[in-house]
């Protein structure tokens, strides 16, 4: 029997229509109960999804999904809608392999619209379908956007709110206001969100709706809405709400926690067919003390075990975050011009612990990763050396500036790629797959990867150094191989890659992380009798030419590996080095990421279907040594040949 009345019963959103408010607050019981005790299991996003238990369930109440739109920012507040459109069932391997992803997935169900874990998307991809949709003539299907306080601050999120006000339908943006970004907010807006309270109540709100309408951009336009209002809706509008002047009708804040006051006012609201704003407050990880009371450690904690009032979260090793902190904090100590910045994610990337440390030189700026970008070319424009911490998956938010203002100035801007290669339970739209691939062809950029703590620590010594031009260096999400910090490793030195253990049949060039299983891999490689030498290549540009000159004059197999995109990444920057120095490439073999997206997983077993595991490298360089000797010249297929047209023009 299950523990639960109502969850394993929903089969689609439909099953709640009928359910009174009290059968309703009970659902949203076990909803809590649900997530909470998997979380506790498998970790992920625990106190976003429980600050929107209410008002997903009043969403779905008063919408039909199944035709109408909903369109997540970030998606990682996702669960309560999981819940309700039929995957109860799933629910015990969320993250997981064939599991529930932590993140909308439309291969999972018709009611995900967008694969969705970057910030700031939500209100754009929903203005696209409010057009589509209307231009399509389907003007039944009403759209909804649900954003968070700290992502709707977001340049992209501003982008879409600019144009949503140009629209001329029903279009609702929910604006989820618990606070709370991962961490603290960051900004005036934050500031401004926290001044607007519930205190109102909507007898006095009501008094000023005439007032407040006759102001709004839409004037007379408004002045006839308003007269169609239900009294809920017309008692709530906003006083004065800064998105009114982005030419939405501003409803709230409203309780997010009072679901028959949500249902009441979303009835009303999806009547208006002009763009709203409906401003809710809700608290992040609502329903137990111990995730309202620290949003932050439990925003996505790790598995965690719950005994009465006590929660322990379950122990991991040292992280390359926390490496890079401590490393961070040291080069801090030594070098008063250097600066740390993070684009709202202060404890993802270790800069909280900097951030305390360093208060004045150490910032967080929300998530803004553009601005982060350009500021820190403004910091280095001044003879400061900042460095911006970033997830390698979110600097994609960032390429133009990183191209503009950071590259064609040549200013020394140093990036640190933190979550660089797969992540594990995240899944594809958290990989850092393609940090390579996007930085490798701006002139004058250094890019580096860290296998190991020394390594780093080395790493972001020679950048602190490198006033050159901008440089960039990625770890992965992982815990630092042992042994660890007192290891000496040698500097870094431009463009020169590390050798760390011989070998005379073949050679393995790896780069950064992967170096750790390509040794074990040479283990594996011994026991069936062949000698392979592994080096890290620290650099993949500039690539080392120098031992690769040496490696292919060997006639050796040589097997560069990355944790990244095989298109454009390390193994094409070394064949790429050889092409352009007249080196042959025949006996290189590149093994990286496939073209093919990773889903969510084990980042071991992601490792592992990617090939790119000790086990993977073996069998990759065994195949290799193995080949038949490939035959040197091959005989020219039809469609290489000239036509007979082409014949002609040539005069052949
Ligand atoms: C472009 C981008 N940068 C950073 C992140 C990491 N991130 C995920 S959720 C989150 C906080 C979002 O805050 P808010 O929108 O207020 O939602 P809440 O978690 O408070 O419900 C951040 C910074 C991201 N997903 N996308």
């Amino acid at each position: 029997m299950s523990e639960y009345r109502f969850l394993p019963h929903i089969r689609d959103p439909s099953a709640i229509k009928a359910f009174s408010h009290d059968e309703l607050a009970e659902l949203a019981q076990e909803m809590r109960h649900a997530i909470c005790g998997q979380v506790a299991k498998s970790g992920g996003h625990l106190a976003p999804n429980l600050g929107v238990v209410e008002l997903t369930i009043a969403l779905h109440r008063v919408f039909d999904f199944s035709h109408d739109r909903l369109l997540f920012d970030v998606g990682h507040q996702c669960y309560p809608h999981k819940l309700l459109t039929g995957r109860f069932d799933m629910l015990p391997r969320l993250r997981q392999s064939e599991g529930m992803a932590g993140f909308p997935e439309p291969r999972e169900s018709e009611y995900d619209l967008f694969s969705v874990g970057h910030a700031g998307t939500g209100i754009s991809t929903a203005v696209g379908m409010a057009r589509g949709d209307q231009l399509n003539g389907e003007t039944d299907r009403n759209v909804v956007a649900l954003v968070g306080d700290s992502s709707i601050v977001n340049g992209l999120a501003m982008e879409g709110l600019n144009n949503a006000g140009t629209l001329k339908r029903q279009f609702l943006v929910v604006l989820n206001d618990n606070g709370m970004s991962i961490g603290k907010p960051q900004g005036a807006l934050a500031g401004y969100f926290d001044k607007i309270r519930i205190s109102e109540r909507y007898d006095s709100l009501k008094q000023r709706a005439h007032e407040v309408l006759k102001k709004l951009p839409a004037g007379q336009y408004m002045e006839e809405l308003y007269h169609r209002f239900g009294e809920m809706t017309k008692a709530a509008l906003a006083h004065q709400h800064l998105f009114e002047h982005f030419g939405l009708l501003c409803i709230g804040p409203i309780d997010g926690h009072d679901l028959p006051s949500l249902i009441e006012m979303l009835e009303e609201v999806k009547k208006i067919d002009h763009p709203v704003l409906l401003h809710v407050k809700t608290v992040k990880g609502k329903g137990f003390d111990f995730s309202s009371d620290d949003p932050t450690t439990f925003h996505s904690p790790k598995p965690f075990r719950r005994e009465g009032c006590r929660v322990e979260l379950k122990s991991g090793g040292r992280s390359f975050t926390a490496a890079y902190a401590d490393a961070m904090a040291d080069v801090m100590n030594r070098d008063d011009k250097v600066i740390a910045v993070t684009a709202g994610m202060p404890d993802g990337t270790g800069v909280a612990d900097l951030i305390k440390k360093f208060p004045e030189r150490a910032l967080d700026v929300g998530i803004a990763e553009e601005h982060a970008v350009d500021m820190c070319a403004g910091m280095a424009k001044t003879g400061l050396k900042p460095f911006v911490t970033i997830y390698s998956t979110f600097l994609q938010r960032a390429v133009d500036q990183c191209f503009q203002e950071v590259a064609l100035q040549g200013l020394p801007v140093r990036f640190c790629m933190d979550r660089a290669g797969l992540v594990g339970g995240d899944g594809a739209v958290h990989h850092g797959f393609m940090d390579v691939a996007m930085l490798r062809s701006l002139p004058g950029m250094t890019l580096m990867a860290a296998m190991d703590e020394a390594n780093l620590v080395a790493a972001l010594e020679f950048m602190r150094t490198h006033d050159a031009g901008p440089s960039a260096l990625r770890y992965p999400r992982d815990e630092v191989p042992e042994p660890a910090p007192a290891d000496e490793v040698a500097p870094f030195e431009l463009g020169r890659a590390t050798l760390l253990a011989e070998g005379a049949d073949a050679a393995i060039l790896a780069y950064g992380f992967p170096a750790n299983h390509a040794l074990v891999a040479r283990e594996q490689l011994k026991t069936r009798g062949y000698s392979v030498a592994v080096y890290d290549a620290r650099f993949a540009k500039p690539v080392d030419l120098e031992l690769i000159r040496e490696l292919v004059a060997t006639g050796i197999p040589i097997l560069t590996v990355e944790d990244h995109h095989e298109n454009g990444g390390f193994g094409t920057c070394v064949i790429e080095a050889c092409n352009e120095h007249g080196l042959p490439t025949q006996a290189i073999h590149r093994l990286g990421l496939p073209d093919k997206w990773i889903y969510q997983g084990g980042r071991g077993e992601q490792q592992r279907l990617a090939g790119i595991d000790a086990g993977g490298i073996a069998r990759k360089l065994t195949e290799v040594l193995e080949a038949p000797a490939r035959a040197t010249a091959t005989p020219i297929g039809d469609r290489a040949r000239p036509t007979p047209a082409l014949n002609r023009k040539l005069g052949a």
